[in-house]
């Protein structure tokens, strides 16, 4: 589809799975599903575009939701599909130790990984990530994924909008808490966040 997201192929034949992953399961999720993301996200990106163009972000809500929702889509996808292989193999040695520290036994992250991913509520994804905070692996549940926005964007930028943030000085006006904020961002370490980042995936 025409857009800056692509929809990648898979890095194996639609039967390499078999028979854990059946084929038509991977054409129909692959061809339909994913597909469908990639379409949702590229529409999303290119109404952020015009809305840049006319300063027109009346629609905002709308475009930033389905930013989101496919492009957490999208990502996710782009991530499962690899992290799967015909081919047996086993984690390194580090992150090894890692799972040993931080589970105990690979057995047991089995389980633990299983057992989240079982009983996420509804449509979502399981998910074991490198909590960089804790120096950490941590298993998550993504019930919504688009409540999690896009998985593997790291920020570099945050701002607070909870109400604590803001309302002894602003009351209700985060409109002029916002304008405030930009007065007072540190890009030197918004910008280190970013390379350090760049350099980290790509
Ligand atoms: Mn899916």
């Amino acid at each position: 589809s025409d857009g800056i997201y692509i929809l990648p192929e898979l890095p194996y034949a639609y039967n390499a799975l078999e028979p854990w992953m059946d084929e038509p399961t991977m054409r129909l999720h692959h061809d339909k599903h994913h597909a469908g993301y990639v379409r949702g996200v590229n529409k999303a990106t290119e109404g952020i575009a015009k809305a840049l163009e006319n300063e027109d972000f009346s629609n905002v809500k709308h475009l930033e939701r389905d930013l989101a929702f496919h492009g957490a889509g999208h990502i996710l996808h782009t991530m499962f599909w690899n992290n799967m292989s015909p081919s047996q193999s086993n984690p390194s040695p580090e992150l090894k130790k890692y799972i040993l520290r931080d589970f105990g036994s690979f057995e047991t992250f089995k389980k633990y990984f299983k057992a989240a991913s079982k009983s996420v509520e509804a449509s979502g994804w399981g998910i074991l990530g490198y909590q960089p905070h804790a120096d950490k692996l941590v298993v998550l549940q993504s019930e919504k994924h688009q409540n999690l926005s896009q998985w593997i964007t790291y920020p570099i930028l945050v701002i607070d909008v909870w109400e604590h943030a803001y309302y002894l000085k602003y009351q209700n006006r985060r409109g002029d808490f916002i304008d405030a904020f930009f007065n007072v961002i540190d890009w030197d370490n918004v910008s280190l966040r970013f390379s350090h980042m760049l350099s980290a995936f790509k």
